[in-house]
């Protein structure tokens, strides 16, 4: 991770000094944090019921504050690139309106997980939120807001503290307050990620299997392409639509249940876009179970390819690269000791991640920025 990005340390003494300044009483009573992620492979498949290989970073929200005997709430964000107001306030009582989604977008989040958040009661109170995960970059910065709020939550009124209902909680969050009907994977990893290790997660059974990743002579490069993406078009939702709309013409739940020769066998009665969208989940899946068994055998060349072919299934049959992402992965493919590239996370804009052995980095990261063209 480049050293440009401030660790947890920096993060939390900013949002101290903040809540410090703004609300000049003694300091915040609690300190959480939750991370951001990055996909290795797995694309699109979460909402299919199919597998993903997502990691956990370093890159983090903060969020600090205590209950206060004010009459209503007051959150503050640090984030850098907010270009909306960073205060918002609202009154946890009353018809509840006041937690309907609204302006400022960010506040939203939060909203939303206090709305699913599953102990009642909660006391008024205030924080104030920093983060090293890019906003709009495609490393689930909503996620790990969502999960750093709700942990803010159990801190403040505790809950069971079971892990699951608390992903599924954060997961809705998203559906009724952001207006993305997103898988589970970004909050998933949030709360149930390791260090060093990638996490195989069956979005079906909920299961995960721990992948070691502390092979030093590898390194996970992320490159931003600086596109920003928004997942609240109509883009995303609509992939998802047509994903039910293919399993459902071939008489399944879901594309986990269908097989490569029986989408070849439907292929007349089904139209070409909705062809390629399935087909790119039904390999996708596969796809991302033989990459974690190639991590576990430390086949990187084969990872590596794999997530080339990944990537070419995205831009050309899921259709949500853009030309920033494409000659992100070219350059990176460009380079030797590189094993594979490919875009990451929703799409349309954000972030590449490159598999490398550790001795190429300085040459990837050079090669990458003068063959590619600033947006
Ligand atoms: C976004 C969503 F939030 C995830 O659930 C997942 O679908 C991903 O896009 C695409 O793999 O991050």
């Amino acid at each position: 991770m480049g050293s440009n990005f401030p660790d947890v340390a920096a993060l939390l003494s900013d949002a101290c000094r903040l809540y410090g300044e703004l609300f000049a009483e003694e300091p915040p009573q609690v300190a959480v944090c939750a991370p951001g992620r990055v996909n290795l492979i797995g694309e699109h498949t979460d909402y299919n019921q199919g597998f993903v290989l997502p990691m956990a970073l370093p890159l983090v929200t903060v969020v600090v504050g205590g209950p206060t005997s004010a009459q209503e709430v007051t959150v503050v964000t640090a984030a850098k690139d907010a270009d909306e107001p960073r205060r918002v306030d609202f009154a946890l009582t009353g018809d509840g309106s006041s937690l309907s989604p609204g302006l400022p977008r960010w506040a939203n989040y939060v909203k939303g997980v206090i709305q699913h958040y599953r102990a009642p009661a909660l006391p008024n109170f205030r924080a104030v939120v920093t983060s090293s995960v890019p906003l709009g970059g495609g490393l689930s910065s909503s996620a790990s807001l969502e999960v750093a709020f709700y942990t803010f939550l159990q801190k403040l009124k505790p809950d069971d503290g079971e892990k699951l209902p608390k992903v599924l909680a954060c997961q809705q969050a998203e559906h009724t307050h952001a207006a993305v009907p997103c898988g589970i994977m970004d909050q998933f990893v949030s709360v149930f990620g390791r260090e060093r290790h990638a996490l195989l997660i069956d979005c079906r059974s909920l299961e995960a299997t721990p992948v070691p990743l502390a092979d030093p002579s590898l390194v996970i490069l992320i490159t931003n392409s600086n596109v920003k993406h928004s997942l609240t078009g109509s883009e995303y939702p609509m992939r998802r639509r047509q994903c039910e709309q293919a399993a459902s013409a071939l008489g399944k739940d879901s594309l986990r249940d269908v097989t490569m020769k029986e989408l070849e066998e439907a292929m007349e009665r089904l139209d070409d876009v909705t062809y390629r969208r399935a087909r790119h989940v039904i390999e996708e899946i596969e796809r991302t179970v033989q990459a974690a068994e190639a991590l576990k055998r430390g086949s990187y060349k084969k990872f590596g390819q794999l997530m080339v072919e990944s990537h070419n299934s995205l831009r050309n049959l899921y259709e949500v690269s853009c030309r920033e992402l494409d000659e992100l992965v070219s350059a990176a493919m460009e380079v030797e000791g590189v094993f594979g590239s490919r875009m990451t996370g929703g799409g349309f804009g954000g972030c590449t991640v490159t598999l490398l052995q550790a001795q190429a980095i300085d040459k990837a990261i050079q090669h990458i920025q003068v063959n590619t063209r600033p947006c």
